[in-house]
């Protein structure tokens, strides 16, 4: 299956819901007055694109209206297309750089799926060839490092842990990492955890992970891949917006795009923390993480 069917069949129910609504919405004439773009800006809203970009959006078509005199619904899809293209950015896909250690941290409230696409991405860069370990620093939950472990059988990847009872998650990444340089490995993924006690111990968690990364591998190549959950529409956008804050954030995961009604999220989410997008989860299995492609992502949101 292409990407594009890919992104078609994962994006199903947002197209339905913002495709049959533009369509009810452009029935009539054909042609967009004002009340009809005002429908329009709502149903974006509704499909959770979110109040600002929506608006954004709206105010480009209504610009390109009043130069080009054209008010047609094939305008206004070409206005909306290329204004949420170029909200979402070029399309980037995770780097990493040859010969050196690679980390990437994977950041995000809990059930967002960073375990989950910390094992799909240790799987594609097995296949790429690359040798990659896995770093279990959710220590929180009992389960955690269970479910990294699995991934890590699944995957036949190495993974670092100290167990759960009272581990500290500092002193699984300061294992972890020096594993990883003892091993010349091309990738370490820090899986951690979603949920502490409160926000505050887990930011504080994540600066000391991120301290001791830059201790004891001054050299790597160290990222941040913040994983939202699309199902959970604007909580999604705030969570960019906070761990933006927290966190030199890299890169943006968006994972449940498999039948989540609120694709518009990812243009939500783009808009407000202007970092790129990366990936998309289109299901559980290991196989479920495509690079996101703004371009096939916004076809496959809109067109009929
Ligand atoms: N349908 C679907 N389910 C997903 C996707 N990504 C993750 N999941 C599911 O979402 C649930 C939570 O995923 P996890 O990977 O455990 O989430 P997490 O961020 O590690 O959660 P915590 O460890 O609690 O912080 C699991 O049941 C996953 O199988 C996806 O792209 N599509
Ligand atoms: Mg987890």
């Amino acid at each position: 299956m292409g990407l594009f069917d890919a992104f078609k069949r994962g994006l199903e129910n947002t197209r339905k819901f913002f495709g049959n609504g533009f369509t009810r919405i452009a029935a009539g004439t054909g042609h967009f007055d004002d009340d009809m773009l005002d429908d329009l800006e709502e149903l974006m809203v509704r499909s959770d694109c979110g109040v600002q970009a929506s608006a954004h959006i709206i105010d480009r078509v209504k610009d390109n209206i009043r130069k080009t005199g054209d008010d047609s619904r094939e305008a206004v899809l070409k206005s909306v297309t290329d204004c949420m293209c170029e909200i979402l950015g070029p399309k980037q896909a995770i780097e990493l750089e040859d010969g050196k250690l690679n980390i990437l941290v994977m950041v995000g409230v809990n059930g967002t799926g960073k375990t989950t696409t910390a094992g799909k991405l240790a799987l594609r860069y097995k296949k790429e060839g690359k040798k990659v370990i896995l770093a279990a620093a959710d220590t929180f939950r009992a389960a955690a490092v269970e479910q990294l472990k699995a991934w890590g059988e699944k995957t036949s990847t190495t993974v670092i842990s100290q167990g759960t009872d009272g581990a500290d998650p500092a002193a699984v990444v300061f294992d972890a990492v020096n594993a990883a340089v003892a091993r010349k490995a091309d990738l370490l993924i820090v899986d951690t955890a979603g949920r502490l006690h409160n926000k505050k111990n887990l930011m504080d968690e994540l600066s000391k992970i991120y301290r001791i990364i830059a201790r004891q591998a001054p050299e790597a190549s160290i990222k941040s891949l913040l994983i939202i959950d699309s199902t959970t529409g604007q909580n999604a956008v705030i969570q960019a917006e906070s761990f933006g804050e927290a966190v030199d954030l890299d890169y943006i995961g968006i994972t449940k795009l498999d039948g989540s009604a609120k694709g518009g999220v990812a243009i939500a989410t783009a808009f407000v923390s202007h970092k790129p997008i990366v990936l998309a989860g289109l299901g559980e299995g290991a196989e479920d993480l495509v690079d996101f492609d703004p371009d096939l992502f916004v076809r496959s949101l809109i067109e009929e």
